[in-house]
């Protein structure tokens, strides 16, 4: 399972706060605590005041940089200013990786995103939406993700950089919402081998009760669909151990490696401190 760790993010209150007053220690510590507990990459997203978003993003891609040099960063923004300045920036740090979250099918961003991940030869996270929204069916998202694969191809971004994300909805307001995740997981899979999956499975128990269970459920459930990579807090240690469990169950953990490793680093079971 490839972590993408979801705090350092400009719309959570304290995030927000932290960038405001440039509290560098505040934005550093994050970084350190989701990348000691087992993070791949580190989302960055400078939160929703375009007008400062550019300059915010550098500040705190430098505050990442410096505490967590070896995590690749996945820069989080809609707006390609924002994406263009950060980029110029993590390029600087000659990274092994960088990540971008996200293209959609909207008109805009494949206007403004696409071309910044073609040109920095990024990784990629690609949302099934347009500018008519969520499509409520499999098809109608598949629609989507096939153009917006067969564009990156033809820009020359591979199927390997791409992390398809089917997109959650919430499962009190539509019970269906889970099913037409989990099954247009298991359709890209099917037609496009290559590419990666990801997604942030908290949506999907808004207005419930006992979120953390429905989340780590449709972690597992998702899996196994196919997916390999998760938007989510590698610090929750009951998500991460509900992952590897079902990586393991499902025969992707060789001689129960991983999941073996991972307790013995006390990433999952009891707390040790
Ligand atoms: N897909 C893609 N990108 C995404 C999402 C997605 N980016 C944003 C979001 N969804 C994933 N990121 C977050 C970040 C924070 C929280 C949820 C998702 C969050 N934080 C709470 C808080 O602010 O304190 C609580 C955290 C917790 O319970 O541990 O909810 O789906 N491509």
């Amino acid at each position: 399972m490839i972590i993408i760790g979801e705090k350092i993010n400009g719309t959570r209150k304290k995030v927000g706060e932290a960038i405001l007053a440039r509290d560098a220690d505040f934005i550093r510590d994050l970084a350190r605590k989701q990348v000691e507990a087992g993070a791949n990459y580190l989302d960055v997203n400078a939160g929703t005041t375009p007008s400062r978003e550019p300059e915010d993003m550098v500040w705190l891609v430098n505050q990442v940089h410096e505490a967590t040099p070896d995590t690749p960063i996945c820069l989080d923004s809609p707006n390609p200013l924002a994406l263009a300045a950060g980029l110029e920036v993590v390029k600087s740090f000659n990274p092994a990786k960088i990540m971008v979250n996200s293209l959609s099918g909207e008109a805009k961003r494949v206007e403004g995103v696409l071309p910044l991940a073609v040109k920095y030869q990024t990784e990629l996270i690609v949302l099934a939406l347009d500018d008519q929204g969520i499509p409520e069916t499999v098809e109608g998202r598949l629609v989507i993700v096939r153009r917006l694969v067969e564009m990156c191809r033809k820009q020359g971004l591979p199927d390997e950089n791409l992390y398809i994300d089917p997109l959650v909805m919430t499962i009190s307001t539509n019970t269906g919402a889970g099913l037409v995740t989990l099954d247009t997981l298991r359709a890209i899979k099917s037609e496009f081998p290559k590419v990666h999956m990801t997604c942030g499975h908290s949506n999907i128990s808004f207005g419930m009760p006992l979120r953390s269970i429905l989340n780590q459920a449709f972690m597992a459930l998702t899996i196994d669909a196919g997916l390999d990579s998760a938007i989510s807090d590698p610090e929750n240690r009951d998500l991460k151990a509900m992952a590897l469990a079902a990586e393991t169950l499902l025969g992707r953990d060789r001689h129960c490696l991983k999941f073996n490793r991972a307790f013995r680093a006390g990433l999952i079971g009891p707390a040790t401190k």
